[in-house]
């Protein structure tokens, strides 16, 4: 759509494939493999190439054929033979891909794995054709650019987008609750924006990433929202029709006291008839007016949300109604499994936010319908920098477990600073909840791809109506990473982040784009820890403003009732969650972490006030003691986030980069700068006046 950016799908990406002779296969299946077609025409129109979809070769011989394996005799060689032996053996998404004798071939046996297989030739470019020289698809079939057939299958079921979206302005909370790029591509004045090809080019660029699930609204359902499952399901149907052609399914986050909101019942109590019967008429509607919509998203008895709790009845029974609604049409529940009380006293030491979604959730463990999948956060807290992963993740064997990430950067940046979140990503979905044992193959990653029990990936969206999507240009790698490790979670986020210069910039370029690649590197690979070193340390979380959350404020949320404490005093800092001492948090753990985690000396550096109070002087593994930690690091994420802005200054006016997008880089790395050195001067002030211990090297601490 015009007038805003093609982030990793600009038309110069598709020069390779648009310039050959392509055969498409199967566009007549409908969604999405007509849209294969569809890509290939334009793509073709633009640089020269030509398009078949017929059988016989009429625009032949081909340098691409892109084909369901059904196909059969209507295919040429070599595709045929490939199509025959491959035929069942990829799935509902995956893809093959080969070359032989200078005909690059996709195989799917199911229209969704040839819309990845397309989206596969366009990130690869020329190499997918035998590379820069010699891959004309004219040498004579010579074998020299061969690839051999490789087959490429999602790790993942659901690869998921939530979005916070509301209909209209929330007068706290603004149009998307935590979103950092503008009004929401969806939703206007209270109802549907109607830029329907803005939410078509959202599908394609999610579709080029792997993305096969998508939520249109809020989990926080107020009134208006809460009507799209009635009176405004007309609305939702054209959203849906927007996603189909791209793969993707819809879902809608619901109110669980809609039977008494819209239905007029006295009760939404879920082991109640009447309660039950209009779950399923709803449900029923929904199917009618889209029949492939994925199923609801409930966000229950949290954070003031209605839930079971209310008449007496656990998440269990919530959830299994709603699942029972929508079993009969194949959709899904995902239930959060963010519960915890808000309304703590932080002079309660034994109540630990960190503890509520196992104390809440693992006891129901079994209990589930087979369509439930609950989801959790990645940490037992709230998307914090650095958390450890969830206990949750490791004690519920018998119920299918959906991890739930944040690409909007509430806690990291707000797509003001940079913050690269594939590393975070990639070290939580490698994490081993049993350690070594069980030879360390059952890690995150595996415990949500498992086959029958595995409920996937989801991340809250970080996407709004801003001309570059995420407000941050940068920021689209970050939704870029997210769809690439959820379709393979062992990705190297770097190399990930190599893709997405190669299809977001390179293409634009006639020069040489190693200078343009070297700033990127420089700023984006480590900005994760950066953003780290200049927040709160070692793991305690938060300090941020109440509130809106942006910004330094060490004491912001220390006596509220949200849970959220650092417990700093004269002495020391940090909250006691061991067995020994404190809230017993550790013990929700397997081994080896919780002995791990329990230990002050095993506790890894960058957790250890997540897990410990310890005295200022306490010595890390790093040989700082804790407060200097604190005065280093501080002095450290600000100069680095200084630098990051010298690479970015220098690519000025070299014409790597559009002006535009970097005179918006350049604002949003000021305000980083600035606010690094806020957060700098704020927590190094506040920890040497606590603890009076003057800073080794005697920097200046305003
Ligand atoms: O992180 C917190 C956010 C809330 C959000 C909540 C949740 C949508 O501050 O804005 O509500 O998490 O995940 O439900």
């Amino acid at each position: 759509t015009t007038g805003v950016h093609a982030a990793w799908l600009p038309p110069e990406a598709f020069r390779a494939l648009g310039s050959r002779r392509v055969l498409v296969q199967g566009a007549e299946a409908g969604a999405p493999a007509g849209t294969v077609h569809e890509e290939v025409a334009r793509a073709c129109a633009a640089y020269g190439g030509r398009v078949g979809r017929g059988p016989g070769g009429e625009t032949g011989p081909y340098d691409l054929v892109l084909a369901l394996t059904g196909a059969g005799s209507a295919l040429p060689e070599p595709a045929r033979a490939q199509a025959r032996s491959a035929r069942g053996t990829l799935g509902d998404e995956g893809f093959l891909l080969a070359r032989r004798g200078g005909v690059t071939v996709v195989l799917a046996d199911a229209p969704a794995g040839l819309l990845y297989g397309l989206f596969h030739v366009v990130r690869l470019g020329e190499s997918a054709f035998g590379g820069e020289d010699g891959g004309d698809g004219k040498d004579g079939g010579d074998g020299k650019d061969d690839l051999p057939a490789a087959v490429h299958r999602p790790a993942l079921r659901t690869r998921m987008l939530d979005h916070w979206d509301n209909l209209d302005v929330h007068p706290v909370m603004g149009q998307v609750e935590r979103g950092y790029a503008g009004g929401s591509i969806f939703w206007r004045d209270g109802g549907p924006r109607g830029d329907l090809p803005r939410v078509r080019a959202y599908a394609r660029l999610l579709a080029a990433v792997g993305i096969n699930a998508v939520s249109v609204n809020n989990v926080n359902v107020h009134a208006a929202e809460t009507r799209l499952l009635t009176e405004r399901l007309g609305d939702v149907a054209d959203l849906a029709d927007a996603f189909r052609p791209y793969g993707i399914r819809l879902h809608l986050s619901v109110n669980f006291a809609s039977p008494v909101v819209l239905g007029g019942l006295p009760t939404a109590d879920p082991l109640d008839g009447d309660v039950r019967a209009w779950w399923g008429k709803a449900a029923a509607r929904v199917y009618e007016a889209i029949p492939d919509f994925g199923g609801f998203v409930v966000k229950a008895d949290s954070e003031g949300q209605p839930g079971p709790f209310t008449y007496g009845r656990s998440h269990a029974d919530g959830a299994n109604m709603l699942a029972e609604a929508l079993a009969p049409f194949g959709g899904e529940v995902h239930w959060r499994a963010f519960v915890y009380d808000h309304t703590q006293d932080w002079r309660d030491r034994s109540t630990d936010r960190a503890r509520a979604a196992y104390d809440h959730f693992a006891p129901l463990d079994g209990e589930f319908a087979a369509n439930v999948v609950l989801q959790v956060k990645h940490g037992p807290m709230d998307f914090q920098t650095r958390e450890p992963v969830s206990p949750v993740i490791a004690a519920m064997p018998a119920t299918r477990l959906a991890v739930e990430f944040q690409v909007t950067q509430e806690y990291t940046g707000q797509q003001r600073h940079v913050c690269y979140l594939g590393p975070m990503w990639s070290e939580i979905l490698g994490f081993q909840p049993w350690g070594g044992a069980d030879d360390g193959r059952r890690t995150v990653a595996a415990l949500v791809a498992d086959p029958a029990a595995g409920g996937g990936l989801v991340a809250v969206s970080n996407v709004g109506d801003d001309p570059y999507w995420t407000g941050h240009p940068l920021a689209q790698a970050n939704l870029y990473a997210f769809g690439r490790l959820a379709w393979a979670p062992h990705a190297d986020p770097v190399a990930l982040l190599d893709e997405w210069i190669d299809l977001t910039f390179v293409p634009l370029l006639s020069r040489d784009p190693a200078p343009l690649r070297r700033a990127l590197h420089a700023m984006m690979d480590g900005s994760w820890r950066t953003y780290e070193r200049y927040t709160a340390p070692l793991g305690v979380g938060f300090m941020v403003r109440p509130g809106h959350h942006y910004g330094p404020d060490v004491d912001g949320y220390e006596y509220t009732p949200w849970g959220t404490y650092h417990y700093a005093d004269r002495d020391g800092v940090g909250v006691d969650r061991t067995r020994a001492t404190g809230t017993g948090y550790t013990g929700q753990y397997p081994q080896p972490w919780s002995e791990v985690y329990e230990s002050q000396e095993r506790c890894p550096d960058e957790l250890l006030l997540f897990f410990h109070h310890v005295p200022y002087g306490h010595v890390l593994h790093s040989g700082a003691t804790v407060v200097q930690h604190i005065y280093d690091t501080h002095f450290a994420g600000a100069d680095e986030a200084a630098r990051t802005r010298s690479h970015w200054r220098e690519l000025a006016g070299a014409g790597l980069v559009d002006a535009a997008l970097h005179a918006r880089v350049l604002e949003r790395l000021d305000e980083q700068v600035r606010c690094a050195r806020e957060w700098r001067d704020q927590v190094n002030a506040y920890f040497l006046r606590k603890s009076g211990v003057p800073d080794a090297h005697g920097r200046h601490i305003p």
